[in-house]
């Protein structure tokens, strides 16, 4: 049943009956989707103590209860209207925002959120075997939060296809749910989203790097002319940094108990001899996670980031911190390319047709600080390591880069030297294996936490470490 109860919102869904009527039709499919696409394993017997959006002010949508995972209520939210909001950027730039789609930029628009919502249910599909081998409660507790706020993600861009997409919109949206993470016959659109993440390393550095790439994404959607995509983004982002929050300190708490193994053990450079996870296997994590998430900034050069601009449909992260006019009309955008023979050179490119590289610059800023903090710790239990960003020409499948081979710190190297050293710099079949044989036994025990990582500084909502975040229904 469709009703206000069921899915919190705040579209007037109670007295919109075409969203009402799509809704109906889509809703089991979703309900279906999840189950058996969703967490595997804790569907039917386990209540998990998540924050469910009630409503868009501050109280509202951090409103934490026990729920089973099915019976979750994704809600539908838009961050409250701007008064007379105006375009901040493109052609249009000064005029009133869009509250309905212009049929000229009909196209574009769907495709701009079908590829955002197509990412939401993938990462769901991506992390489904997770549970199984968590390495706690809190842990577990984290993946079905932002599993659930993924799916919720999702409802978010249905929601604007059924509102403001007639038909097409309604079939996009059941596609959504019939492409497949992984699928040979029917992959999601964006490559990082059809990588298996078999293990918990993997996860963390997705969520730190991957929904990182979610939060550039939705900031350059929240400024766009439609008025409707503006706020159902900008309501988003404030999901989005939770799931990077889990990704920074997953991973920051997974350094620091390496680094109590290494002094434990002598300072001894094998780690994995007393469970632990060495640093050198969570670099290369980092650089798999990292470059593939550069790819999905898409092409340096590109005439679709243009056009977005251009129209006005899609801007760039701040927009309003940029100092100039906001039309880029003449700019040039210097880029770091290759010739022909594949030799470093630079480019001049008008400056629309690089927005996707100026995305790109600001998402690698954004993740440098997390290296920061990691290498700080690491220098403060004195050991001498220090992780890196890969350079961007680094494993790209996207753009100028692609098919030409990069070391880490961005040397052109050859396919020989590439193969060779492939599992120097990127996750290995021998670290897969020993990853997973570390996580093979799960924690499910109150307050108690995996070998390989220490427990968080805090619990949720202010609950202890120890509370019970999961639990089975008497
Ligand atoms: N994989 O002109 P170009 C998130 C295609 S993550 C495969 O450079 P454009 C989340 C491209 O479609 C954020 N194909 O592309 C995170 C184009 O195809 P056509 C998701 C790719 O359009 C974690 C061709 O290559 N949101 O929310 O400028 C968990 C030429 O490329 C890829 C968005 O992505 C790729 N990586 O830029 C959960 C925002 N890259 O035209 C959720 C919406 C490019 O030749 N999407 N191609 O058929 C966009 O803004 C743009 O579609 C992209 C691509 C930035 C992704
Ligand atoms: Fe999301
Ligand atoms: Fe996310």
């Amino acid at each position: 049943m469709i009703s206000s109860e069921r899915i919190p919102n705040n579209v007037n869904l109670s007295s919109d009956k075409r969203l009402q009527r799509a809704l109906e039709y889509w809703q089991p499919k979703d309900l279906q989707w999840w189950r058996e696409m969703g967490p595997q394993g804790f569907q039917d017997y386990h209540q998990v103590y998540l924050r469910t959006a009630t409503s868009v002010d501050p109280k509202g949508w951090a409103h934490f209860e026990y729920v089973k995972l099915p019976d979750y209520r994704w809600g539908i939210f838009l961050a409250e209207p701007e008064h007379d909001r105006r375009i901040g950027f493109g052609q249009f730039k000064g005029q009133a925002a869009w509250q309905e789609v212009p049929g000229e930029f009909r196209n574009p628009l769907r495709r701009l959120i079908v590829t955002q919502g197509d990412t939401e249910p993938a990462s769901v599909e991506q992390q489904r075997m997770l549970g199984a081998c968590c390495p706690s409660m809190y842990d577990l507790r984290n993946l079905f939060q932002v599993n659930v706020e993924e799916g919720r993600h999702l409802w978010a861009m249905v929601y604007l296809l059924h509102s403001y997409f007639g038909r097409d919109g309604r079939d996009e949206a059941e596609e959504l749910l019939e492409r497949q993470s992984g699928n040979h016959d029917k992959p999601r659109m964006l490559e990082a989203f059809n990588a298996p993440i078999e293990t918990w390393l993997d996860f963390f550095a997705f969520t730190m790097f991957t929904d990182r790439d979610g939060k550039s994404q939705l900031l350059s959607l929240s400024e766009s002319s439609l008025d409707p995509l503006s706020r159902t983004t900008r309501f988003m982002l404030t999901e989005e940094s939770h799931h990077m929050f889990v990704g920074d300190t997953g991973l920051g708490r997974i350094i620091e108990r390496t680094c109590e193994l290494m002094k434990e053990s002598g300072f001894s450079e094998d780690v994995r001899k007393v469970g632990g996870i060495d640093l050198p296997v969570i670099q290369r994590h980092i650089n798999f996670w990292f470059s593939l998430s550069l790819d999905l900034h898409g092409g340096e050069v590109s005439s679709n980031a243009a056009n977005y601009f251009t129209n006005g449909l899609k801007g760039r992260a701040e927009e309003d911190k940029h100092q100039d006019d906001h039309i880029l009309a003449e700019g040039v955008y210097m880029l770091d390319s290759v010739d022909e023979d594949g030799r470093p050179s630079r480019q001049e490119v008008p400056m629309r047709n690089a927005l996707n590289e100026v995305l790109r610059d600001w998402y690698v800023e954004d993740c440098r600080s997390g290296i920061d903090r990691w290498n700080k710790k690491i220098a403060s239990h004195g050991i001498d390591f220090c992780f890196e960003l890969p350079d961007r020409k680094f494993h790209r499948d996207i753009g100028v880069f692609k098919g030409l081979y990069f070391d880490p710190s961005g040397h052109r190297i050859s396919e020989e030297e590439w193969v060779r050293r492939h599992d120097e710099w990127l996750p290995s079949a021998v670290d897969k294996a020993y990853l997973k044989s570390l996580q093979a036994k799960p924690v499910f025990e109150r307050g108690k936490f995996a070998n390989y990582i220490a427990p968080p500084l805090r619990g949720v909502n202010q609950r202890p470490i120890d509370f019970e975040y999961v639990r089975t229904e008497a």
